[in-house]
């Protein structure tokens, strides 16, 4: 069990040979040219701690999930309960998803204060920053809010800064990201838009991702950090650990001046994961939705004496000896894991509590004659909303989503039971939230109006990450076809993009298959399933029909259509469902999930059909998507989140977040002590 306390206690014997390999053999190695002459002495004894630049040779093989494991400790036993870690400054201004941070700090046990004016900035002993929303909206923010000059100050004066996300970026002089706006300058440099219009060069990045096409922006996910130096931040065998990544504009290592760039990792190229110069530290990855692992950088950052000195050299030498067992065994290539989401789908059952239930081919009811009275079969119930979130993330869930499956009947706003279920959630659940059902504009009963934007936000609050769209997306493509491939703005993808960005709008898709003897039967395209199977009248042909309502409803609009139009419009990851293949057990729908894979640059989630741990080795090889998510066999307990990280990182060679984590991930509020 790594040490709270800052002493670290090798993990395994690998380990701690590395150790001593290490401490007897580089250790003291400078970083050469990289040295300014001038550079001042803290920074000079800084430098004296960084690690030599990896093998530019070396294999990108996935981290190991042994290795990682071992390196974080057993991660069995619950740890104590937190002590009280005193009182940190939160520097919000009132957009995005900010309640994940400061569930994270409560849970650690810390007391969060938020910044109500510049004075709260002038007296803050430790303050984090977690920039949300744009580069242009973030600086706005703070100079309508009169935060700039405090902010400068606090940054010059030395005390402990974290920045998170846009939290680091608005570091930086500009962004590309909004052209004409001056960020903090604190660091010169300019912050780059991530441009993979052609694919990377061959063995440019980690072989987790890309292949004939350019890599997938947003850049979202677990993604690995090369340390450059031991610091006090990633005390307790992080530098082992994936964190969560969701950002489509990056520092450039280049940027980040000499020994400024604490660590980097690599998506397509190395850039900047996190930053650090005299007392100012940020970090581009979301510490509080990276599992225990985020958690423990976070405690890092408010138990250390000094979080931005050299941490002692018992644990220098022991972050040296990891990251070097790292380098042995990763190659150090970096580059996204593939992500396992665990779905649950909510509604209300018969009696009125909300479930989670899960369909065959999207029919949610038992068959009637469980009933016994020849009406419709129960709904199935196969347990708490909150409770089986819970377990997910222990199990090593890379992302949780709810889908409300009935919102569209009612006025999703009236559903404050499933706000609740995501607030409580969010409180336990350290990795992303995603939520969908009903959010659309609508006017409810007493004739009030709300836009989707409204309903977005409110979910937001309630602590979501992302926010799904099904039927609402189906509508604002016919539309954006209907306008000439155009959007007017007022969509749902649009609005709320434009406010939460498209790292936060997922589509989720309904298709069914349509067969078709012949490719001149259909305006859709189509294709010949890769596996033989035909139509139930010989059809050798088949398009997938875009369906809203829950799959009760088609549409003249196929997924390629809509793939196309929604990303266009700005969503940011595109989740794929099958109507066919739901709860079928019999593997994920290739052709489907190949043809929206090919047609977009956005991350693609495949779903429906999971039985086995190698249906998720067969998607991810045969459609190079980022991600997979279950439902059925993960709530009937047939296979664990586990048993298919642990099939994919030794079976399949497939790059996973290693289960378990730092202490182990989901424990109970109060005990997330690492
Ligand atoms: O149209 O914006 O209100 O959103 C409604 C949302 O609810 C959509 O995302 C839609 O997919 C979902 N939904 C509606 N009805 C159902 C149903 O099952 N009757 N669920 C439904 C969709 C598919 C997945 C399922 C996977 C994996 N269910 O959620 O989790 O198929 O299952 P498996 O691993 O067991 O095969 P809007």
């Amino acid at each position: 069990m790594p040490s709270l306390s800052g002493a670290f206690v090798p993990p395994t014997a690998l380990a701690s040979q590395a150790a001593a390999a290490w401490a007897g053999g580089g250790a003291r190695r400078v970083g050469g040219a990289r040295r300014a002459a001038a550079a001042p002495a803290a920074a000079a004894r800084r430098h004296s701690h960084r690690f030599p630049p990896a093998t530019p040779a070396a294999p990108s093989l996935p981290l190991s999930t042994s290795m990682a494991t071992a390196a974080a400790g057993d991660g069995g036993a619950p740890p104590p309960a937190p002590a009280p870690l005193g009182q940190v400054t939160l520097l919000d201004y009132g957009a995005g998803n900010v309640r994940s941070l400061e569930n994270a700090l409560t849970a650690l046990g810390a007391t969060v204060k938020w910044v109500q004016s510049p004075d709260d900035i002038a007296s803050a002993d430790r303050l984090i920053f977690p920039g949300v929303g744009s580069f242009g909206v973030a600086m706005d923010n703070l100079t309508a809010r009169g935060y700039v000059p405090a902010l400068k100050a606090y940054l010059a004066s030395g005390k402990p800064f974290l920045g998170i996300c846009i939290g680091l970026q608005s570091l930086f002089e500009g962004s590309d990201e909004s052209p004409n706006v001056a960020g903090l300058g604190v660091f010169p440099g300019r912050v780059r838009r991530f441009d993979f219009a052609a694919p990377p060069a061959a063995g440019d990045h980690g072989g987790a991702d890309g292949g004939g096409r350019g890599l997938s922006v947003p850049h979202m996910g677990w993604n690995t950090v090369a340390l450059d130096r031991p610091s006090p931040l990633f005390a307790g065998g992080l530098a082992a650990q994936r964190f969560y990544y969701v950002h489509s504009f990056y520092v450039p290592v280049d940027a980040a001046g000499d020994g400024g760039a604490l660590a980097t990792t690599t998506h397509g190229h190395p850039f900047v994961a996190v930053l650090q110069r005299g007392s100012v530290m940020a970090t581009q990855f979301h510490p509080e939705k990276s599992g225990a692992a985020g958690l423990a950088l976070l405690r890092n950052f408010l138990t250390s004496a000094d979080p931005a000195g050299a941490p002692p050299e018992a644990e220098a030498a022991a972050q040296r000896a990891l990251v070097a067992a790292v380098r042995a065994g990763s190659g150090d290539g970096g580059g996204l894991a593939k992500r396992i989401v665990a779905c649950l789908d909510v509604r209300e059952n018969d009696h009125g509590d909300l479930v989670v239930t899960k369909g065959d081919q999207y029919d949610v009811r038992e068959a009637p004659a469980a009933n016994g009275d020849g009406g419709p079969g129960a709904v199935r119930n196969l347990g708490k909303p909150v409770e089986l979130a819970a377990r997910y993330y222990a199990a090593g869930a890379d992302e949780v989503t709810f889908l409300n499956i009935t919102s569209f009947r009612g006025a999703p706003l009236a559903d404050a039971p499933l706000l609740a279920v995501l607030s409580a959630t969010s409180t336990r659940v350290f990795v992303p939230l995603c939520i969908g059902g009903g959010i659309r504009d609508y006017t409810d009963d007493a004739g009030v109006a709300y836009s989707a934007l409204d309903v977005a936000a409110r979910y937001f609050r309630a602590g979501a990450d992302k926010i799904s769209l099904g039927s609402d997306a189906v509508y604002a493509a016919e539309a954006y076809y209907a306008a000439g491939r155009t959007g007017d703005g007022t969509s749902s993808i649009e609005t709320i993009s434009n406010v939460y960005g498209a790292q936060a709008v997922v589509v989720s898709i309904d298709p069914r298959r349509v067969w078709v003897a012949s490719p001149d039967d259909t305006p859709h395209a189509t294709l010949t399933p890769r596996d033989g199977a035909v139509g139930p009248a010989g059809e050798t042909h088949c398009w997938y029909q875009c369906t809203v309502k829950g799959g009760r409803e088609g549409r003249d609009l196929d997924v390629v259509q809509l793939a196309v139009a929604v990303t266009a419009l700005g969503a940011g990851e595109l989740l794929v469902n099958s109507m066919d293949a739901d709860g079928q057990k019999s593997g994920y729908d290739l052709d489907l999930i190949a043809a929206v894979r090919a047609a977009v640059s956005v991350p693609v989630i495949a779903s429906s059909g999971a039985g086995s741990p190698l249906h998720f080795g067969q998607v991810f090889d045969a459609t190079d998507v980022e991600a997979a998510l279950a439902a059925g066999i993960f709530h009937r307990g047939e296979v664990g989140i586990g048993e298919v990280k642990d099939w994919l990182a030794t079976e399949g060679g497939v790059p996973v977040r290693a289960v378990g984590g730092v202490g182990g991930e989901g424990v109970p509020v109060g005990e997330v002590g690492v």
